[in-house]
This record gives structure tokens, sequence and C-alpha cells, in this order.
């Protein structure tokens, strides 16, 4: 019965290690799409993480500024109570190339961030957080606060 034994066992020693060659070969070109993926992962959830644009307020960007008198296309305001947008989540729309001010006021000190553009602007209980831009960039955007995680709005931005 021993001469029926399956290839796949050969008696050991009796194969050359040229058969297990081929069979390594495989399993590398077999596995070596997956590890390329997680040597990739890090990158992917680093550029997720910036494309979120969480950041802390130490990391703030440059802020961009318009002219104080730039004719402005749209004007949204948010007002936050207790931690919840008053009138809940609002949808914004604008166009791309539109100059667009966003104005959120808050019964608390807050940061407000507009996602995506990564705009930042400080809200007191005195003075609304003011974010104004031109949306050169389409895409739906998170406007919300940091300190009591509040969603404002949603902003869309259309192509032009
Ligand atoms: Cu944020």
């Amino acid at each position: 019965m021993s001469t029926t034994q399956s290839p796949a066992a050969p008696p050991a020693g009796t194969q050359p290690s040229a058969t297990i060659g081929p069979d390594r070969g495989q399993l590398a070109a077999r596995h070596r799409p997956k590890s390329h993926i997680l040597r990739l992962l890090p990158v992917l959830i680093l550029v997720a993480m910036l494309a979120v644009g969480c950041g802390a307020a130490s990391e703030r960007p440059p802020q961009e500024t318009l002219p104080a008198d730039a004719p402005i296309d749209h004007e949204f305001a948010g007002v936050i109570v207790d931690g919840l947008p008053e009138g809940g989540v609002q949808v914004w729309e604008a166009t791309v190339g539109d100059v667009v001010s966003i104005s959120v006021s808050a019964d608390v000190s807050e940061e407000l961030h507009l996602h995506g553009y990564d705009l930042y602007a400080d809200i007191t209980p005195d003075e609304p957080g003011i974010i104004r831009f031109t949306a050169d960039m389409h895409g739906v955007f998170e406007v919300e606060t940091h300190d009591t995680d509040t969603l404002v709005a949603m902003l869309q931005v259309s192509p032009a």
C-alpha cells in the first residue's frame, strides 16, 4: 500500500528541493498583495486622518483670509444651544467659486471647524465664530465644533 502514497507527501529525503521551489513561489505570490496593503495601511490611515482633519488647536493651519469687503455669495448661520444645533443639523449649499461666510454662535466657548477646507474659528458666548472663504473644492463638508462635538451643518459644495 505504500506505493499509492500521494505526491503531496513524498517520502522524506527522496524529493529534490526543486519541487519545493514552485510551491514557495506560489505562496509568496499569493501573499504579496496582502503584505503590500498591510505595508500601505499606516499611510492610508494617515491620509484618512488628514482628510478628516480634526486637528488639535495647536495644529491649526494658517487661515485663508478674504478682504473685508469681499462680496459674499452665501451667508450661513448656525446656533448651538446646550450642545445641540438649533433647529437640527442644517444643510448648506454652495457652488465652487462662491464666497461663503459661515457664522456659528454658541452659549459656551467653542472651536468651530469646517472639515475638508480645514478652517477654524473661535466661538465665545459673546462672539460668533466666523469662517469666510472661497469654496474652491466640491464635496460635502462637516461644520462642527470640537469642545461639545456638535455637528452644526453639512456644507454641500457643487461643482461649478
Ligand atoms: Cu473637526
